[in-house]
């Protein structure tokens, strides 16, 4: 008995891994183990002989089983501190660099058109997305027959049953935010209004969501020839080119009275757009002279401020500017589209730096 409590108390201090303690413990008191075919050995003992190696096999099994349970409980310790040994981290290794996000072609364009009209004195002004039915349409000199209403496809906000607050849309232009610039601030004003609007059309060049830019100018002096000179300028300094011509289209708005929708002189050569030369003509914007009712609407006397406004998709300008195709994927978040129009952020364009560098 005690030859054998050596040699396995021997085995299990040598075991390298718990296979080997596994195949120590089934040669010790396995089924079939040698502690355990002794213990079968016991039936053909006389009682006294049974009295003794009875207890002292129980205690030889019970002392191997502690061993076997301590030797493995070392080796869990042991590989554990082998694992946090080699399995360290440096916490204090400065991070990677990963890799720069970039500005989104629309708000690449909007900060250039912003940083054009903000050289001519405009500054920019915001609202919100969804407004009342009043200031998208009402004060535009838009009253709820006009068809305009209709072919604006808006986006009416629910209202529960029995509601009857006036209804509020989600603004189908930035004119909203220019009527309330007018009530906060009165004029002389001059202003554009960049910003996302909602129109319920969706096809190869119409999303649901888009762009516009919209620019409003009111003085005591104010006429069509400042909006001409205003729009050379900027189709000019967005355009990146010496010399434009423009085209003023007579047209119809409702907020506007005359109304010109404007085109600059363009070539398409193989499939590339050069401006201010060629026999094309682009359409770019609408503007005219903005209505006396509209100017009431904003709380300023139109018998003594007049002037002119304009609205522009800056989606569209973005798409032609940069040559990008299709307008829907502009909203489609594909990564590798993004990478390949995107903008180096930080990098904001100014007039004197170059605007899209
Ligand atoms: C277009 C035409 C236009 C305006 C927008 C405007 C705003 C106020 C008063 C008067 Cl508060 N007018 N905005 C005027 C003329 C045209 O947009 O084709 N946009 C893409």
């Amino acid at each position: 008995m005690d030859d054998l409590k050596a040699k396995y108390l021997g085995e299990i201090a040598d075991a390298a891994d718990e296979a080997t303690l596994e195949t120590i413990r089934v040669a010790a008191i396995g089924k079939k183990g040698e502690v355990s075919l002794k213990m079968r050995e016991l039936g053909k003992m006389t009682p006294e002989e049974r009295q003794t190696a009875g207890p002292a096999l129980n205690a030889l099994k019970n002392e191997l089983t502690s061993a076997l349970a301590a030797r493995k409980a070392g080796l869990a310790d042991a590989a554990l501190d082998e694992r946090l040994r080699n399995e360290w981290l440096d916490v204090t290794l400065p991070s990677r660099p990963s890799r720069q996000g970039t500005l989104h072609p629309i708000s690449q364009a909007s900060e250039e058109i912003t940083a054009i009209f903000a050289e001519m004195g405009f500054a920019v002004a915001e609202g919100p997305r969804i407004d009342t039915d009043w200031y998208n349409f009402d004060a535009l000199n838009i009253p709820s027959h006009h068809p305009a209403r209709a072919e604006m496809d808006t986006f009416y906000m629910h209202r529960a049953k029995g509601d009857d607050r006036p209804p509020h849309v989600l603004r189908t232009h930035t004119s909203p935010v220019q009527i309330r610039s007018m009530e906060a601030q009165g004029a002389p004003i001059r202003i554009i209004c960049p910003g996302g609007v909602y129109r319920a059309d969706y096809d190869q060049t119409h999303t649901p969501m888009f762009h516009q830019v919209e620019g409003l100018a009111l003085d005591t002096d104010i006429s069509m020839a400042n909006l001409k000179w205003v729009l050379e300028e900027f189709v000019k300094a967005y355009f990146e080119v010496d010399d434009v011509e423009l085209r003023f289209r007579a047209s119809h708005f409702p907020f506007t009275e005359p109304s010109a929708e404007v085109d600059i002189r363009c070539s398409w050569k193989d499939g590339t757009l050069k401006i201010g030369e060629g026999d094309d003509w682009l359409e770019i914007l609408g503007s005219g002279m903005v209505h006396p009712k509209v100017i009431a609407a904003g709380g300023i006397d139109p018998d003594v401020y007049q002037g002119f406004a304009f609205g522009m998709g800056i989606d569209r300008v973005a798409m032609l500017k940069y040559g990008i195709p299709d307008l829907r994927a502009f909203f489609d978040s594909d990564l590798r589209w993004l990478r390949h129009y995107g903008f180096v952020s930080l990098d904001v364009p100014t007039l004197h730096g170059g605007l899209s560098r």
